[in-house]
């Protein structure tokens, strides 16, 4: 009776302890979780951490007592016939009922926060979220808009965003329910934030699907979470989790860009060359520079500098061919014919032409392009 009521104490101060650390803002555990998959993984991991804290309390106060109670300067004996009495006898079927119990009880739950992972039916919004090195790209599939996210490098070491901000956020409403469908060009990447969205690898070729429903406005961040490379650090994701009415007219924002893109791209408008330098250096700065970098210096021998480059800097037909089919040798270098404009192609291919001392003095026009695809 005195110990059952001493280990009610012992643990309640225990749960008191680890309800404080969760509370505190130390970091200490998991990000607050607001979304319906993830606060059951929350719950789950509490579960478990409150289960594993009495268990470890328990045998922490069972041992000690023992060790002082037993102890050989006490004179203790040791009982010859403790496998004959009635507990000796029975602790054999006990403990592991008592341990497949409280197994079983984490499982349950656990089964029915497996069951809710897996059901990413009937979503409102399809969010195809694609990993490269590293960048992130995001086509809402009912939209038909696309959003290039990379590392925003602006930030200073010293800030607390440092390699956690984007230069384009996902913009998503809350308390709608968002399918997530997870793919990547490359290598495995993985598109974690832990506080709306659980972990499933994206892989070349596979589509992996996850579901949120966003209950709270407000900034979430995240990372790459599976080893993609030396440039690994420096893909953080970023959602804006806006109200429904702010979301539906970023969505006819959206839309009415692009369709003022794709009138410019294919009106038969000469541009000047420092109207396309401007676009290009925005292309560029959006889809190439993980690879070839600010200053187009490339990362050799994986990636060609194009500052000085063979291609960069001979026969214009040789430069649209490589960005509008990719590389014949190496397909790392795609084909980027469905992914940018014939303006878009035309500006950053007159980009790289003329910035960095790469002075060619060509200019490139979308019907220059239009004609190569
Ligand atoms: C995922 C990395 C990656 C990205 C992103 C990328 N490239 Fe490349 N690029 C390569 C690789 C690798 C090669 C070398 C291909 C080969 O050896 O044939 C290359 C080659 C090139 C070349 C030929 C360079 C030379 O002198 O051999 C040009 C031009 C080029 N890329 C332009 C672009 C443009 C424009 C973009 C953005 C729209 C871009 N690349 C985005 C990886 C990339
Ligand atoms: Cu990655």
């Amino acid at each position: 009776m005195l110990i059952g009521k001493r280990l009610k104490f012992l643990s309640a101060a225990g749960l008191a302890t680890l309800a404080s650390n969760a509370v505190a803002e130390y970091g200490l555990n998991l990000p607050e979780p607001v979304s319906p998959v993830t606060r059951d993984i929350f719950d789950l991991h509490m579960l478990t951490a409150y289960v594993a804290t009495v268990i470890m309390i328990i045998i922490t106060a069972v041992v000690v007592y023992a060790l002082w109670k037993f102890r050989k300067s006490a004179g203790y004996e040791a009982d010859q016939n403790f496998h004959v009495s009635w507990f000796g006898k029975w602790a054999w079927v006990m403990v592991p009922v008592v341990v497949l119990g409280i197994d079983l009880s984490i499982a349950g739950k656990a089964t029915k926060t497996f069951s809710l992972v897996e059901d990413s039916s009937d979503p409102d919004i399809t969010l195809k979220v694609t990993g490269s090195q590293w960048k992130w790209t995001y086509d809402y599939m009912d939209d038909d808009i696309r959003l290039v996210s990379n590392l925003n490098k602006d930030i200073p070491v010293t800030d607390n965003n440092y390699l956690r901000d984007v230069d384009n956020p996902v913009i998503l409403p809350v308390n709608k329910r968002i399918r997530f469908l997870h793919t990547a060009t490359d290598v495995l990447h993985a598109w974690w934030v832990p506080a709306l969205a659980y972990k499933k690898d994206s892989i070349p070729g596979y589509i992996n699907e996850t579901w949120a429903i966003i209950e709270k406005e407000g900034t979430y961040r995240g990372q790459c979470a599976e080893n993609c490379g030396t440039g690994h650090a420096y893909m953080p994701i970023v959602v804006k989790a806006v109200s429904e009415d702010k979301y539906a007219s970023w969505v006819a924002e959206q839309k009415a860009e692009k369709a003022k893109a794709m009138a410019e791209a294919t009106s038969d408008k000469a541009w000047t060359k420092d109207e396309l330098m401007e676009r290009g250096k925005k292309v560029y700065m959006t889809n190439c520079v993980a690879c070839h970098q600010s200053e187009g210096q490339g990362l050799p021998p994986a990636f060609p500098a194009l500052k000085a480059g063979p291609i960069t800097t001979g026969p214009v037909a040789g430069h649209i061919d490589i960005v509008v089919n990719g590389s014949k040798k190496n397909p790392v270098m795609v084909a980027w014919a469905n992914a940018l404009n014939d303006l878009e192609m035309a500006a950053v291919i007159t980009y790289e032409r003329n910035a960095w001392g790469n002075d060619t003095g060509d200019v490139v026009q979308p019907a220059d392009v239009k004609a190569a695809r």
